[in-house]
């Protein structure tokens, strides 16, 4: 039987990484990294919906940073702080009042769990947040550590496996990366198991006496009405 998620406030998606620098011609492109975006902002619709929260968390490295190859790390420089690189991908539609969350800002310390040396599980506390819903990029590399993170501290956690792609510096890191995460104890989900939202709804094409003769499609007009500040509001406030 198909799980179905229904989401509530005590509910959070962790948007992760969706920065120009990861994704197609960035200087460390993730492949199809650019297909989890329309993916991730139907997940923020659902959300958003509810009123439940949603957080950005960025690569947020200072430019001499441990983890690029000039101090014998794996990685050409990339997500430095305040370049081009390290703004979130212009397509995303982060709601305003987004909490962001910056890491890896230690120059001398390899990090990539969202919840290492942040405010993020304080926040999320103070939000009264138990459930996380994960996605972005990297599987294999944030995703999976925010989300073992997630689940050592005792958040019900979830991936969602059709808004995350990996890099597979080796051959079959993403699929140890998931297996990882279920042996954590986290949940793995598509938009298959979320109810449709009244986005798919027709309600432009409704009449205004067949809006009072039902009840349901006057709650799915409410509910464009609420849902259309959305698309006017992809500038994010409370970045830091
Ligand atoms: C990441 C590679 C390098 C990530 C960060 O956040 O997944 N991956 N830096
Ligand atoms: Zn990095």
């Amino acid at each position: 039987m198909k799980k179905t998620y229904t989401i509530n406030k005590s509910d959070a998606l962790i948007v992760t990484d969706i920065q120009i620098d990861f994704l197609p011609g960035g200087v460390l492109p993730i492949v199809d990294g650019d297909k989890v975006i329309p993916v991730l902002n139907k997940y923020i619709g659902k959300f958003t919906d509810v009123d439940a929260h949603v957080l950005a968390s960025r690569d947020w490295h200072p430019k001499d940073h441990i983890s690029f190859e000039v101090r014998g790390g794996p990685w050409p420089p990339h997500c430095v702080q305040n370049t081009n690189g390290a703004k979130f991908h212009p397509a995303l539609e982060l709601p305003e009042h987004t909490v962001v969350i910056s890491k890896a800002t230690n120059p001398d310390e390899e990090s990539y769990s969202a919840f290492d040396d942040t405010e993020l599980s304080s926040i999320l506390r103070q939000l009264g947040v138990t459930r996380l819903f994960v996605g972005g990029l990297a599987t294999d590399y944030c995703v999976v550590k925010t989300v073992l993170d997630a689940r050592e501290m005792g958040f019900d956690t979830v991936l969602l496996l059709d808004a995350s792609r990996g890099i597979n510096v080796e051959p079959g890191d993403v699929e140890r990366a998931i297996v990882d995460m279920v042996k954590g104890g986290a949940e793995i989900a598509t938009v298959e198991n979320f109810p449709e939202t009244v986005d798919t709804l027709p309600v432009d094409e409704l009449e205004p006496d067949v809006l009072e003769e039902k009840p349901s499609a006057r709650v799915a007009m409410k509910k464009k009405a609420r849902m259309r500040p959305r698309d006017s509001t992809k500038r994010i406030q409370s970045e830091r």
